[in-house]
């Protein structure tokens, strides 16, 4: 009932993405962002326990393991946050249950063309207040690491709040998907290789203007990145990429089936 449909299939293959608005409720969403900040409490707790695990640099980037989530710390003098949390759904069943939630993994199915799924990875982005920019990137040069199905990879991005060029929302450059891993950026340090020097692309970004409850369905080539949070409020997405059923969550020994109803 809630599979892709056939326009949307072919904007998926030409352009890389297609939006699904208003897809959650307001009542849900204040369930869900109660959720997103209840994993980030829970993680800035365990974060300052004594024993926890010691913080690692890359560049100038700062991430730590904490309650068994791949952190991305933002911390500056005047903001100490978590940007993002891999995996979250263990640490909130609010979260957990809309992996399960056909409104999310339906149109997954079309694209793939199967009828069960297995989750790959899901992450909680949190940009408060003055948040910093997501550099260009595409998912598929992470994720060449580690995953037994590239091919199947379906990422999805669910809106927890309004998206909007001031709050910083996802930008997109439509078809970039179709020029498969780009030249990343050089001379930036270990992390540069990973983000995408769209100086050498064809393409025009756009932003995903959305309202809150609204989810991105994106190829894992398609090249996006987000801008600093210029807004007074948090701009929350849960980012939830999806892949053939039956394999392990990337990096992890674990499985995770959807329960497809
Ligand atoms: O949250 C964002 O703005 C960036 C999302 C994204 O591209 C990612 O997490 O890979």
């Amino acid at each position: 009932m809630y599979e892709a449909t056939q326009a949307e299939l072919s904007q998926y293959e030409e352009l890389g993405f297609f939006v699904r608005e208003q897809v959650f409720s307001g009542e849900e969403l204040i369930e869900l962002r109660a959720g997103a900040e209840n994993v980030h409490r829970q993680i800035l707790e365990a974060a300052d326990r004594p024993d926890a695990n010691p913080v690692d640099q890359v560049d100038n980037q700062k991430y730590q393991s904490v309650l068994s989530s791949t952190i991305k710390w933002e911390w500056r003098d005047d903001l100490r946050a978590v940007r993002s949390m891999e995996p979250t759904g263990h640490l909130d069943a609010r979260l957990d249950a809309m992996i399960d939630d056909p409104r999310l993994y339906a149109p997954v199915l079309s694209i793939d063309r199967c009828d069960r799924l297995s989750v790959f990875s899901d992450k909680l982005n949190v940009k408060r207040p003055g948040g910093a920019p997501f550099p260009w990137h595409q998912e598929g040069l992470y994720l060449e690491h580690g995953a037994e199905d590239l091919q199947s990879i379906v990422s999805t991005l669910t809106y927890l709040d309004e998206g909007t060029k001031e709050n910083g929302c996802l930008w997109v450059i439509p078809g970039s998907h179709k020029q498969g891993n780009l030249q990343g950026l050089r001379d930036r340090g270990v992390l540069g290789a990973l983000y995408t020097d769209v100086d050498l692309i064809d393409g025009e970004a756009i932003p995903t203007e959305v309202p809150a409850g609204s989810v991105l369905y994106f190829h894992r080539d398609l090249v996006h990145g987000s801008q600093r949070n210029r807004s007074q409020t948090s701009r929350r997405v849960f980012v939830v990429a999806y892949q053939s059923s039956g394999l392990h969550r990337w990096r992890s020994n674990q499985k995770r089936e959807v329960r497809i109803r």
